[in-house]
């Protein structure tokens, strides 16, 4: 290996070992068939782990066409969703199983 190989290498596991101390959560919940809070702000650019926290009794499944995720969470359970690096921009989703009332959307900025 040259030189140049091997601090290519050591550069690439420093990196790696940064963005996975620094991925932010965002707590987002589910109470009476609705996200709380209904927008969640998430920096664009960068991946984030979305931990779903479902109060309700009753399933619900994440659910969203722009951030192509879908996710079923048990009753008085959570579910950890990854999203992004995404564009600035806002990323609707919402609850399948009660679409009239649970609406949320993701803000990247
Ligand atoms: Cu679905």
């Amino acid at each position: 290996m040259t030189r140049i190989a091997s601090s290519f290498a050591i550069a690439a596991l420093l990196s790696v070992g940064t963005a996975q101390a620094e991925t932010k959560v965002f707590d987002l919940n589910i109470k009476d068939h609705h996200f709380q809070p209904e927008a969640v702000t998430i920096p664009a650019g960068e991946k984030v782990k979305l931990m779903v926290h479902n109060q309700d009794a009753t399933p619900e499944e994440f659910e969203s066409y722009e951030l192509n995720r879908e996710k079923i969470i048990p009753g008085n359970s959570k579910a950890v969703i990854f999203v992004g690096p995404l564009e600035p921009g806002e990323y609707p989703f919402f609850g399948e199983f009660n679409q009239a009332t649970a609406q949320g959307r993701v803000i990247a900025e």
